[in-house]
């Protein structure tokens, strides 16, 4: 099995990437690859069931060592590096997973407003297929340009908006205007924490598989404030944030336990549902 060589984005990725708040198709693996991921991230949901959902949701790479590969893929390493610098953080990691005729759907919505992210601190978000994203089944999709300035949100609780806290962005979306992230399994996209996104329902036999993986560069943070994350890529200068530990086996109780308590202090109880 090869990986795929992506390498530094191009000066004209870069611009793209600036102009437009985002970025695709671009190659994290091969297709072999995606499909062994695939395998196992069915094992564990076979495995813990809703237990389990709940986990992918936030974090696993904190309790599943084939995770914390997900967030170290060279090839998506060497994009981000290219925006963000030598030194790169994981913030934050979620499976968004749609099955085959599911209604749920991703709100237009904005990251910023919502992550938590630490004040003074900027995520990218590389999404990667471990399974095809089309419009058929659901793939994200995006409005270039939108990512310059934070939008008023709403919140629907329709129960359908796959979103934890059914946030959406308070202005009409033209349908028209947005770019469908269409992507096979192994590819994946980049996109800015303001750019409006989101995905439709699935109207395909094909689940739609991804992991959102939420790239930081250390930065000088606020005094007083405290959050973990795990360094990917080079070093910290200012010790932004406090080492997250890996996993050496699935689901060990003592990384269990970690993630608990990690996910408690930033979402309280909310996470686990
Ligand atoms: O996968 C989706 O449909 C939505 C993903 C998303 O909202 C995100 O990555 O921020």
């Amino acid at each position: 099995m090869t990986t795929a060589t992506t390498g530094a984005l191009s000066p004209g990725q870069v611009d793209d990437y600036r102009r437009n708040g985002f970025l695709f198709p671009l190659d994290a693996m091969t297709a072999d690859q995606a499909d062994s991921y695939r395998a196992k991230l069915e094992a564990f949901e076979a495995e813990y069931g809703e237990r389990g959902s709940a986990i992918l949701r936030s974090k696993a790479h904190l309790v599943l060592p084939w995770v914390n590969e997900l967030i170290r893929l060279e090839p998506v390493l060497d994009v981000v590096e290219s925006l963000l610098g030598p030194d790169l953080y994981c913030w934050g990691s979620s499976f968004f997973i749609k099955n085959p005729h599911h209604p749920g759907y991703v709100a237009w919505h904005q990251d910023a407003p919502f992550s938590s992210i630490p004040k003074g601190g900027e995520i990218i978000t590389a999404w990667i297929a471990l399974a095809p994203s089309m419009v058929e089944n659901g793939c994200l999709k995006v409005v270039a340009g939108t990512h310059t300035k934070e939008a008023e949100h709403t919140f629907n609780s329709d129960g359908s908006n796959m979103l934890s806290q059914g946030q959406e962005i308070a202005v009409e979306v033209d349908e028209n205007d947005a770019t469908l992230i269409q992507l096979r399994p192994g590819q994946f996209s980049l996109h800015h924490q303001f750019i409006f996104h989101g995905s439709g329902p699935s109207h395909s036999d094909e689940r739609r598989i991804g992991i959102a993986v939420r790239y930081m560069k250390p930065f000088k943070r606020e005094e007083g404030t405290t959050d973990t994350a795990t360094l990917v890529r080079g070093s910290d200068p200012y010790g932004t944030f406090i080492p997250e530990p890996v996993p050496t086996a699935d689901m060990a109780p003592e990384s269990v336990a970690y993630l608990d308590e990690q996910l408690v202090s930033r979402h309280g109880d909310r996470y686990r549902k």
